[in-house]
């Protein structure tokens, strides 16, 4: 699997996690990495999750520069060629999930220039760097997790309003509308972010989005979602945003990818 990895910046740690960050990053750069199949997307952006069970590290890029990211996937990007060095990359703190909840990071391309880590308990540990990007607008996923994070947000120890910013449509397309994940998820009938269903509506989004779809924002609005994909892709790796990410999935790595 070829991922694109999305660097959210850190602007403010939350108490609980700042106790936990060494001192020797005051001053550095720490980002988030989210794994995504849908750079396009990120301009509707509203939050990114962490699982709050999982473990993860945070990794020195180079100098300055830190990633928040699992530790499984800091040994796979250590083996890509990226960053100096061959091997895994050198691990300067391990925090938990649950105490990152609320931390304010920067979102590239999102219209909601900042956003908040909230948790998501359906992030797998095995799959990308266990940090996932929220789009509500076009991920089924996410529609369902913020919807249930907002109903129980007393329960989830966050603040309501980091779980309600404005659902932006950013694709149209002729099955769903402008607001794929919205309309797939009413129509599925699905309710929590368990429901059985939505393996099978994120099919379908995905499918419609790619072959249907419209882009309504950002540089290549009125472009088909087939082309602006790869082209989005490219300017977020052009400016530092973003990074090619590939998952082992068994074969060989080689160092130029
Ligand atoms: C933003 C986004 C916007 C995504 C969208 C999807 C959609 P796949 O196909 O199973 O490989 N993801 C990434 N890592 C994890 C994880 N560890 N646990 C759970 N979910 C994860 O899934 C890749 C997508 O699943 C990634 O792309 C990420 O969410 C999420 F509009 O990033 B995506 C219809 C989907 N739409």
């Amino acid at each position: 699997q070829e991922y694109t990895g999305i660097k959210l910046k850190v602007l403010e740690w939350p108490e609980k996690a700042k106790k936990l960050i060494p001192s020797s990053l005051d001053g550095a750069n720490v980002y988030f990495v989210a794994a995504t199949l849908r750079p396009e997307t990120m301009y509707g952006q509203t939050c990114c999750f962490v699982s709050p069970k999982i473990k993860y590290g945070i990794f020195k890029a180079t100098e300055g520069e830190y990633l928040f990211l699992s530790d499984r996937s800091a040994r796979n990007l250590g083996f890509q060629g990226l960053f100096p060095g061959w091997g895994p990359l050198e691990k300067v703190a391990e925090i938990l999930g649950s105490e990152v909840i609320g931390t304010v990071i920067n979102a590239p391309l999102s219209v909601h220039k900042t956003v908040r880590i909230l948790p998501m308990e359906t992030v797998k540990a095995t799959k990308g760097t266990g940090v996932v990007t929220s789009v509500p607008s076009d991920s089924p996923d996410d529609y369902a997790t913020v919807t249930d994070l907002a109903k129980k947000a007393d329960y989830y120890g966050i603040e309501k309003s980091w779980a309600e910013l404005e659902i932006i449509p950013i694709i149209s397309t002729p099955k769903y509308g402008d607001l794929v994940a919205p309309t797939l998820v009413q129509k599925l009938k699905i309710n929590s972010p368990k429901d059985a269903k939505l393996p099978e509506a994120k099919e379908e989004a995905y499918k419609e989005g790619f072959y249907h779809g419209t882009m309504m924002v950002g540089e290549h609005k009125g472009r088909p979602v087939s082309e602006a994909k790869e082209l989005v892709r490219e300017s977020l790796i052009a400016s530092g945003d973003a990074f090619a990410y590939a998952e082992p999935d068994g074969q060989v790595i080689s160092r130029s990818g």
